[in-house]
């Protein structure tokens, strides 16, 4: 008997409203009259997937039929944000949602509001993971992301007096419609124990020993294509107690040693780790990582390929992208499980291994590549660490019959560090594994070939590849900012949103003072927009003719947020010490986003002070209201969405060398704010883009800041002889922001007068005449919105869908099967 084919319910309003109803009575078991607004949403929800299940499940029939090359894309971190408008949008349901739950006597807007973001991330390289699955989908390329289901995902940032106060983010706590558990496709993950050799008919093999396990439950969202009727998946992993561990201390009649064991297996998915670039090496976090890699290749090795599949053809069927150093030990992984469990030989194995894996890294950062001890990795994961021994060596014996007996090259290269303790070198396992590594950006990829990758490089040339990073137009134009979106189809006609190039078209247009009109109409909508959503959420004023000069990202020294802080006060002081009137001044608003690492006090004290200056400048009746600090509590995805269209000034500040690319700096240039940055990351390809008449470039680029600590940096120099950062500098020393106690930011100051690792000081001056040509170029408005329009035009190319094809040209070769 043919089996029908499951059905969507019908895309009309009837349709949508039946499913609905059905979804609100039958589901949440509630009538319509007396649900709650969470009841709705839920099951607004419910009913959206219910449109997509039946491509979902059409769409995994496919790909098993097609047997095609797929990418699993390992990562730690989705920063998703809200998932309803996404979803209505792929599936061209927004408008008959509408009229459906008007019909219903309610307002979408209302529940939209009811949506907690998963916040499965820390910052740019969970929303990177977030916009390639959208990409992913949307280009129709077989692929699974793989993840952690966090029970908590990033804490919920509050202010008291000034200062962070982290809160649990209790995301799942009111239901999670969006996903579902699929407990029969459960895998068992083992941990602990020891590893033994035995004879294997004459030859000599180790087997581990586990000492204990968990269950890894996976979980599924739906990913759907825009409009393309695609829709891929997302698998992210939750931990639970196993059963056989479980009832083995049922039985022995000691109950409160069972449920301990059960508390003991779910704080693996417990939590996400809250800092971003500067990982802790906690054993907590090795296990979450191996917890999931493992589960993943067990699920793809499983339940993706067929059960006769021969392994040694495994690279025409999957490529594993790591994300960075986070998902590496799933190369000892792969390698346990072909050579243990399958029963490869070590050669087939590695043949195998080195063409499954790609590697991308994020970073500059020494501190930011993970490393773990010997001790710790060899304790969790005691035949990984063999495994890793073994990879070390054959690598350094081809290493030395390359270079010869180069003892000091021979260190360098060594996956296993020595000082200052023996540990296992994550990035150098993945560049040694992966058949190929990449940076983020273009001045990213070349400074990881020239500097932290150095010997790789010269050692594997072609492995070294670039893919710069991309932003999603669904999420970030057409949604953020519906009211330029639907300019730019009035003006180019739709197709854009899937072929960004397309908004080359817009030049002509910047040259259109009608145009120039409606662009600047739509950007003052999305700056009342954005006063009212700070109104309702925090209680903040942002007055309609301010410029508004954001910075939004995590809170890190190399960021420099504290560059932005010391330009305001610059201004302020200006104002108090007489040097100038509050008339004299441009009118701006200054607007942070920023959450600090819970552990990261330096980074807190700045968010004090950010608040601190904020508090004083704002009730300065000598400001007369024309300088604003806000800084609205917990910058996640949903607030983005709102800040980034509304933005006219895009700050992008970094200390040149250290941001690997940046992505918000591409939101920004795509809603039409125009950028005061470094040379650094993605800004070098963003000004070659729109050109440096759209551009506010300051300070030094990478080889100036090496020069400059080649020949000793001395940040009082600076501070000795600029009068302006002298005042500016002095004037936070007095206690002016702390109620005059001058101990508070001191630990600030003295770290910018005697250490400024990130050369604050020695870029403040050239940021201060980066400023005073922004004021200039906006005084008029004409010209301003000319180059805020080019670029939007110039900044296709920041497409995470450019993106994706890079990465399945480059490294992939897995060609989209719509
Ligand atoms: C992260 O968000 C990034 C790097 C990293 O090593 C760890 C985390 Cl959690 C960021 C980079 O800082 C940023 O420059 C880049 O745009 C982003 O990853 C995506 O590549």
């Amino acid at each position: 008997m043919a089996l029908a084919p499951v059905s969507a319910p019908l895309s009309t309003v009837d349709g949508f409203v039946k499913q609905f109803l059905q979804n609100l009575n039958f589901d949440i078991g509630v009538s319509l009259s007396a649900s709650s607004r969470n009841d709705q949403y839920l099951a607004l929800a419910g009913t959206v997937r219910d449109y997509l299940m039946a491509r979902w499940l059409d769409d995994q029939r496919r790909q098993n039929d097609l047997q095609a090359k797929s990418v699993c894309y390992l990562s730690a971190e989705y920063l998703l944000g809200r998932q309803l408008d996404n979803n209505l949008l792929a599936a061209r349901l927004t408008d008959i949602a509408t009229d459906a739950l008007a019909e219903c006597g309610i307002r979408i807007d209302d529940l939209r509001e009811m949506e907690v973001e998963p916040g499965l991330g820390n910052g740019g390289l969970g929303r990177l993971a977030a916009c390639f699955v959208d990409s992913l989908a949307t280009l129709g390329v077989p692929s699974i992301g793989y993840g952690i289901r966090y029970e908590y995902g990033i804490f919920r940032q509050t202010f008291v007096d000034g200062q962070q106060v982290e809160q649990p983010d209790a995301w799942l706590s009111l239901g999670s419609p969006w996903s579902f558990p699929h407990p029969e496709a459960a895998q068992q993950i083992s941990f602990g124990g020891h590893t033994e050799t035995y004879d294997d008919r004459g030859v000599t093999r180790s087997r581990w020993i586990p000492g204990w396990n968990v269950k890894a439950v996976p979980y599924n969202y739906m990913v759907p294509g825009y409009h393309n009727g695609r829709v891929n998946t997302l698998r992210l992993w939750r931990a639970v107690a196993t059963d056989a561990f479980d009832l083995r201390i049922f039985n022995s009649g000691d109950y409160e040693e069972a449920v301990r064991a059960q508390t003991f297996a779910e704080n693996i998915s417990k939590v996400l780790y809250p800092e971003d670039s500067t990982p802790q090496g906690k054993e907590l976090r090795l296990q979450q990582q191996y917890f999931f890699v493992a589960a993943s290749i067990g699920d793809f090795l499983d339940n993706v390929l067929p059960g006769d599949f021969d392994l040694t053809n495994l690279p025409d069927r999957v490529i594993f992208q790591l994300n960075d150093t986070h998902p590496v030990i799933a190369v000892p992984e792969l390698m346990r499980v072909l050579v243990d469990e399958r029963g490869f030989e070590w050669d087939a194995a590695w043949a195998i291994t080195q063409q499954c894996f790609a590697y991308t890294c994020h970073t500059l950062l020494p501190e930011a590549l993970e490393v773990w001890s010997v001790d710790l990795l060899g304790r969790l994961l005691p035949r990984h660490l063999e495994i890793i021994y073994r990879i070390n060596d054959d690598f350094l014996e081809e290493v030395r019959e390359r270079f010869g007996d180069d003892e000091l090259r021979i260190r360098n290269m060594s996956i296993i560090g020595e000082h200052p303790y023996r540990s296992v070198r994550m990035a150098y396992l993945a560049t040694v594994a992966g058949a190929k590594v990449n940076g983020v950006a273009e001045l990213h990829s070349q400074l990881l070939r020239d500097k932290v990758l150095h010997d790789f490089d010269e050692f594997f040339p072609e492995k070294f590849t670039n893919v710069t990073n991309g932003v999603t137009p669904r999420r970030f134009i057409r949604l953020a900012n519906p009211t330029l979106a639907e300019l730019i189809t009035e003006a180019l006609g739709a197709g854009w949103t899937v072929d960004l190039d397309r908004l080359r078209g817009l030049e002509a247009f910047a040259a259109d003072p009608e145009f120039r009109e409606k662009f600047a109409a739509v950007k003052a909508g999305n700056k009342r927009r954005l006063a009212s959503v700070l109104h309702e959420r925090d209680g903040l004023t942002v007055s309609d003719d301010h410029m508004l000069d954001v910075m939004v990202k995590r809170l890190h020294e190399y960021k420099r947020q504290m560059l932005k802080v010391l330009h305001i006060v610059t201004e302020y002081d200006k104002i108090v010490s007489g040097r100038a009137t509050a008339a004299d001044i441009t009118p701006r608003t200054f607007i942070f986003g920023a959450k600090a690492a819970p552990g990261y006090a330096m980074a807190k004290r700045i968010i004090h002070l950010i608040n601190a200056v904020g508090e004083v400048v704002n009730n300065d009746p000598l400001v007369e209201g024309r300088l604003k600090v806000l800084f609205p509590p917990n910058y996640n995805v949903t607030l983005a969405e709102r800040v980034i269209p509304a933005a006219d000034l895009s700050e992008q500040i970094s200390l040149a060398g250290k941001e690997a690319s940046g992505t918000g700096n591409m939101k920004f240039a795509l809603n039409g704010a125009l950028t005061v940055g470094t040379d650094d990351g993605a800004n070098v390809e963003i000004r070659e883009l729109v050109g440096d008449d759209n551009f506010f470039l300051f300070g030094m680029s990478e080889p100036e800041v090496e020069a400059l600590w080649a020949k000793g940096y001395k940040p009082s120099d600076f501070y000795q002889s600029d009068d302006n950062l002298r005042s500016a500098m002095d004037l936070i020393a007095s206690g002016a922001f702390s109620g005059g106690d001058r101990s508070v930011f001191e630990p600030i100051l003295s770290n910018l007068l005697y250490d400024d690792r990130f050369m604050v000081l020695a870029d403040y001056s050239s940021y201060i005449d980066a400023q005073a040509r922004v004021d200039l170029a906006y005084a008029d408005q004409d010209a301003w919105t000319r180059s805020a329009i080019l670029n939007i035009a110039r900044c296709g190319f920041f497409s995470s869908d450019r993106s994706i094809k890079d990465y399945i040209d480059r490294i992939w070769h897995t060609p989209p099967t719509l």
